[in-house]
C-alpha cells in the first residue's frame, strides 16, 4: 500500500478529541503542560470548551460538579506526576461523593518509568490512581483510545457513579493510523448508564413497611438529587404524605419551605421516627451511622432505595432494601401504592410541625440583625432573602460556622442548586464548583466561603476573570479558622487558627479586573450581591465578621479528640 497522504492520517490527539466529542463531551477542565498542552489547542479548535485552570486540584473538582450536574461525566484533564497527584485529590472526592468523573492524565514512557529511569516526570500514575477511583485505565496504542473512552464513561456513570482514571502516555499522542481505521476504532457508548428497575418484591416489601409506621420519615440524600427524577420524587413524597429531611444537597428537591420538610425539625424525626426510608443518602457519618445518641430510644426500621447493592446493611440492619435506579424505583412505589394510600398520622405531623414552627420562630429575629461588624445569622438573613427572590441562583458554601450555618438558614427552592463540601467536608471545592457550576449551567452562582475555605482555591478568581462568568463570591471573613480570635500563649508566633486581621479580600479581585467590594453591613452585603447578580460581572465581597462570633468547627466540634491532659 502507498503511504498515505496527510488528509488520510490521524493521530493520537485528533482520536481523544473525536472520541470525547462522539461522546458528547463538550467541555475539559484542566491545567496545560508537556505532554497535554496541544491536545488542549486542539480540542479548543475542534469546538471543545477548554477551560484551563490555576491549579489541577480546582479543575478536578470543577469537573466532579459537572459530574453531579449534569448525570455526564466531567473531565479534568492534567499533565504527569505532579500535575496529576493535584487532580487526584478529586477524583478520590468525586469517587467518595458518587460523582461521575475522568481523569486524563498525560504520563510518561512506559519503558523508562517501568524501570526507574528517572524520566522527566515519572511516576506509576496508574497504579496510584486505583485504589482511589472506581475504575483505572490505560491506553497504550492508537487504536484502542475508542475503547479505552468508552470503558472509561461506562465506568463512571453506569451503577454507583464515580470517579475514573484515564492514563495516556505521552507517545501515544503522535501515533499515527489510517484516518478511516482510526475513525471506525471509536465508540459511541449507548445506554451508559441503563435503568436498573427494582424487583417488584422488594417494592412491596417497602411499601408495607412504610404503611405500617406510625412515625414514619424519609430522608433524600445528594443521590436523589444527583437522579434528575424531580417530578417523580415529589409526587411520591406527596403521594405518601410522609415528611422528609434533605441531606445538606437534597435541600430544594422539594423546596425547604414545603409543608412536609422536616429539615428545621432535624433532631426531632431521626430520634422519635419509627420507619425511615433512605432516598440515595447513605448511614454515614453526617447520619450518625444510624445509631447511638442522635436516633433517639424507640426501634427503627430502615427502608433503604440505592443503586449499589453493598450498601445495605452497611451501618444497621435494612429491613427493606430497594436496590435500583432512584428513578425507576420511585416511579416503582408511585404505581404500586394505588389510589387510596393513607397518609402519615396527622399527630406525627403536628408533632414535627410545632417542633419546626418554634425553631424557625428562635431563628428569625437573629437574621434580622444589621449589626455591624456582622455575625454569622445577620449576613446569612441578607442572602436568604436573596436567595428567595432568584432562586435559580447556585449556591455554593464551604467553611464551617459559614458552611453549618449557611445551610440552615439558606432555604433552597429548586433542585441541585446547593453545592458543597460533601461526604468528606472537605475545604478547596468553592471556585471549581462555582467555575463549573457557572459553565454547565449558564446560572448565575453566589459562592459563600469561609476566609479559611476560600484559601484553598482562592488564585481561581483569576480564572472566573478570565472567562467572565457570572459569578459572586462573599468571603465571610472572621479573620480565621472558626474564629479570628485565638492567641498562642506560647510565643510571638500567631496561633495556629488565625490569619492576618483585617484582610481585604476584595482588593485580589480588583486585580484581575473583577468588581471587589467591602462589606460591612447585612445592608452593604445585599446590595453588593444584588448588583453582582444583576450585573453578572464576577464579583468579590469581603463581609466582615466579627472574629468571635463562630464556634470551634461548625456544628461537628464534637467529632475534635480532647486531650485528657489539656482541657481547652
Ligand atoms: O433540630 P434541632 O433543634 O437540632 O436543630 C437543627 C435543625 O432542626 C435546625 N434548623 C433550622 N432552624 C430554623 N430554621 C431553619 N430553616 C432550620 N433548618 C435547620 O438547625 C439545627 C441544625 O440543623 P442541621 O445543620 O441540619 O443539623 P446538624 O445537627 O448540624 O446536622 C448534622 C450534620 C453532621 C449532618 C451537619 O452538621 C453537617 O452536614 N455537617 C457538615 C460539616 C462539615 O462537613 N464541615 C466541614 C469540615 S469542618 C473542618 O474539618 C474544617 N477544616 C479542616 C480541613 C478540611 N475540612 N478540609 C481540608 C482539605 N483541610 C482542612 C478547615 C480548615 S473547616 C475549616 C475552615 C473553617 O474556617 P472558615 O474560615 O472557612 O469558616 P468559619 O468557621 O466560618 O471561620
Ligand atoms: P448524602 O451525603 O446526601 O447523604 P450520599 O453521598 O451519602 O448522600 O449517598 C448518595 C447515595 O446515592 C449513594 O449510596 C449512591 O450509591 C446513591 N446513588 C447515586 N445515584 C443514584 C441513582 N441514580 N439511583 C440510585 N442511587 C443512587
Ligand atoms: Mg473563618
Amino acid at each position: 500500500e502507498a503511504p498515505g497522504t496527510e488528509q488520510e492520517l490521524t493521530d493520537g490527539f485528533h482520536l481523544v478529541i473525536d472520541a470525547l466529542k462522539l461522546n458528547g463531551i463538550d467541555t475539559i477542565y484542566g491545567v496545560p503542560g508537556i505532554p497535554i498542552t496541544d491536545l488542549g489547542r486542539m480540542a479548543q479548535a475542534a469546538g471543545i470548551r477548554v477551560l484551563s485552570f490555576r491549579h489541577e486540584q480546582n479543575a478536578g473538582y470543577a469537573a466532579s460538579i459537572a459530574g453531579f450536574l449534569t448525570k455526564r461525566p466531567g473531565v479534568c484533564l492534567t499533565v504527569s506526576a505532579p500535575g496529576f497527584l493535584n487532580g487526584l485529590t478529586a477524583l478520590a472526592h468525586a469517587t467518595t461523593n458518587c460523582f461521575p468523573m475522568i481523569l486524563v492524565s498525560g504520563s510518561s514512557e512506559r519503558e523508562i518509568v517501568d524501570l526507574q529511569q528517572g524520566d522527566y516526570e515519572e511516576m506509576d500514575q496508574l497504579a496510584i490512581a486505583k485504589p482511589l477511583c472506581k475504575a483505572a485505565f490505560r491506553v497504550l496504542h492508537a487504536q484502542d483510545i475508542g475503547i479505552g473512552l468508552a470503558r472509561a464513561i461506562r465506568a463512571a456513570v453506569s451503577g454507583r457513579p464515580g470517579g475514573v482514571y484515564l492514563d495516556l502516555p505521552a507517545k501515544l499522542f503522535s501515533q499515527v493510523m489510517n484516518a478511516d481505521a482510526g475513525q471506525k476504532s471509536l465508540v459511541k457508548v449507548i445506554d451508559a448508564a441503563p435503568e436498573q428497575i427494582p424487583s417488584p418484591s422488594s417494592v412491596k416489601r417497602a411499601l408495607d413497611v412504610l404503611k405500617s409506621a406510625k412515625r414514619p420519615l424519609i430522608i433524600l440524600g445528594k443521590g436523589a438529587a444527583y437522579a434528575q427524577a424531580d417530578e417523580a420524587i415529589k409526587n411520591f413524597v406527596e403521594k405518601s404524605g410522609v415528611p422528609f429531611l434533605p441531606m445538606s444537597m437534597a435541600k430544594g428537591l422539594l423546596p425547604d419551605l414545603h409543608p412536609q420538610c422536616a429539615g428545621a425539625a432535624r433532631s426531632t424525626v431521626l430520634k422519635e421516627a419509627d420507619v425511615v426510608m433512605l432516598i440515595g443518602a447513605r448511614l454515614n457519618w453526617l447520619l450518625s451511622h444510624g445509631k447511638g445518641k442522635t436516633w433517639g430510644e424507640a426501634p427503627k426500621k430502615f427502608i433503604q432505595v440505592d443503586i449499589e447493592p453493598k450498601e445495605m446493611d452497611s451501618n444497621v440492619e435494612i429491613v427493606a432494601p430497594v436496590v435500583g435506579d432512584i428513578g425507576s424505583c420511585v416511579s416503582a412505589f408511585l404505581d404500586a401504592m394505588g389510589a387510596n394510600w393513607t397518609a402519615a398520622p396527622t399527630d406525627w405531623l403536628s408533632t414535627i410541625a410545632k417542633k419546626r414552627d418554634d425553631n424557625v420562630a428562635k431563628m428569625a429575629p437573629k437574621l434580622m440583625s444589621n449589626a455591624s461588624p456582622m455575625d454569622y445569622h445577620g449576613a446569612l438573613g441578607a442572602l436568604r432573602a436573596i436567595i428567595a427572590e432568584r432562586p435559580d441562583t447556585i449556591f455554593v458554601n464551604e467553611g464551617a460556622n459559614t458552611l453549618d450555618l449557611a445551610r440552615g438558614v439558606v432555604d433552597m427552592h429548586k433542585p441541585r442548586k446547593r453545592l458543597d463540601v460533601g461526604t468528606w467536608g472537605v475545604m478547596g471545592i468553592g471556585m471549581g464548583y462555582s467555575i463549573a457550576a457557572a459553565v454547565e449551567t449558564g446560572l448565575p452562582v453566589l459562592a459563600v466561603e469561609g476566609d479559611s475555605a476560600f484559601g484553598f482555591s482562592g488564585m481561581e478568581i483569576e480564572t472566573i476573570c478570565r472567562y467572565r462568568l457570572p459569578i459572586c463570591v462573599v468571603i465571610f471573613n472572621n479573620d480565621g479558622i472558626y474564629r479570628g480570635t485565638d492567641v498562642n500563649s506560647a510565643g510571638d508566633d500567631p496561633a495556629t487558627t488565625v490569619f492576618v486581621k483585617g484582610s481585604r479580600y476584595d482588593k485580589m479581585m480588583e486585580a484581575f479586573g473583577g468588581v471587589g467590594v467591602n462589606a460591612t453591613s447585612p445592608d452593604e452585603l445585599k446590595r453588593a450581591v444584588n448588583a453582582a447578580l444583576d450585573s453578572g460581572k464576577p464579583t468579590l465581597i469581603n463581609a466582615v465578621i466579627d472574629p468571635a462570633a463562630g464556634s470551634e468547627s461548625g456544628r461537628i466540634g464534637n467529632l475534635n479528640p480532647q486531650s485528657v491532659l489539656q482541657k481547652k
